[in-house]
């Protein structure tokens, strides 16, 4: 038995990840919709590498009656407007966006992390985290199984690719101009974006945090374990795709690096590559289109008492979305649709 699932947002950036995920997946579909804003009704996009075009329906007209499962990659604005009405007609949503996650009676899901929340379901919603948290919680948690985590500090260095497809844009157009000596105003970032960095991503908070680093510390404590103190800075970078963090963890308990090593060898969605030698770590660029977080250079910091710094890089529209959507998919599937 199949599913009938509808993407929405299917011509961003997630929404394209997601078709492409789950065609890899071989994904059991008894029917796949394409849904975006009116403006793209009508085009063709592909589902995956499989050869078959996908006609796109404006969200506006789209009845999600008799459907089992919407993957929103919409925004907080078209899914504060749709998601609710998918849900009542018995569809359940698994959003991307960052409207639903706090609310007590949504569950927020990392597969490999916290499984047992999807059957806290009450709303016919889902929320997926934000890819910086995502990525983060699945290198933290088998740590924590183990020695206990403290306190976390995480310094990241995002992708343009978080910020949309005019995002990605403006980071090539800014880089060729730039080169052919006629430089272009920025437009999507507050800064000149390339061959710079920015230390700033989403809106500003009352402390002087950004909401992306807010976002980090709630998730977390959402996902993993409200006890784990956690400080974020959040800063863009020029890459196109992939998130990368340098993440310093201080334990309530004894772990050494190789113990740690070890444990997350063996950790689901986690990929070890360390081999304390020229080149011998991932970067972003080598994570793009996989489904691993990688963590690389771990070594203990020998600051406080039991501590560790790690590397960890994953591709933000795969584990940190698209990928985490479907997965979230695979395990209703496996809890036979738990409709709520
Ligand atoms: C970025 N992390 O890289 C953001 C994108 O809350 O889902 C995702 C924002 C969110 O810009």
């Amino acid at each position: 038995m199949g599913y009938r699932v509808v993407v929405v947002g299917a011509t961003g950036n997630v929404g394209r990840e997601m078709l492409n995920i789950l065609s890899e997946r071989e994904f059991p579909l008894d029917a796949l919709a394409v849904v975006a804003s009116s403006r793209s009704q009508g085009r063709m996009i592909d589902f995956g590498d499989t050869g078959e075009e996908l006609k796109v329906q404006s969200i506006e007209h789209f009845d999600f009656t008799g459907w089992d499962i919407a993957l929103f990659a919409a925004g907080s604005g078209p899914t504060k407007e749709y998601a609710p009405r998918a849900a009542k007609a018995g569809c359940i949503v698994i959003d991307n966006s960052s409207l639903y996650r706090m609310e007590p009676d949504v569950p927020l899901v990392v597969p490999e992390v916290n499984p047992d929340a999807v059957t806290k379901m009450k709303r016919n919603i889902i929320a997926n985290p934000n890819c910086s948290t995502a990525q983060m919680v699945v290198a933290l948690k088998p740590l924590h199984d183990a020695a206990t985590i403290k306190r976390v500090v995480v310094s990241t260095y995002q992708s343009v690719s978080g910020a949309g497809k005019e995002a990605m844009d403006e980071l090539f157009n800014q880089t060729r101009a730039i080169f052919v000596g006629d430089p272009k105003e920025n437009e999507v970032f507050t800064k000149q974006i390339a061959f710079n960095v920015i230390p700033h991503i989403d809106k500003f908070l009352e402390d002087g945090s950004t909401k992306e680093e807010w976002k980090m510390i709630a998730e977390t404590h959402k996902i993993l374990d409200p006890d784990i103190e956690v400080t974020a800075t959040c800063v863009r970078v020029p890459v196109f795709v992939g998130h990368s963090e340098s993440i310093n963890i201080e334990f309530e308990n004894e772990l050494s690096v190789e113990e740690a090593r070890k444990i997350l060898r063996e950790a689901p969605g986690c990929m070890v590559v360390d081999k304390r030698e020229d080149g011998g770590y991932v970067t972003p660029v080598e994570c793009v289109g996989e489904y691993a977080t990688y963590i690389s250079r771990i070594r203990k910091d020998p600051t406080v008492k039991h501590g560790l710094n790690l590397w960890c890089v994953s591709d933000n529209l795969r584990k940190g979305a698209a990928l985490n959507a479907v997965q979230i998919a695979e395990l209703l599937g496996r809890k036979q649709l738990q409709k709520g």
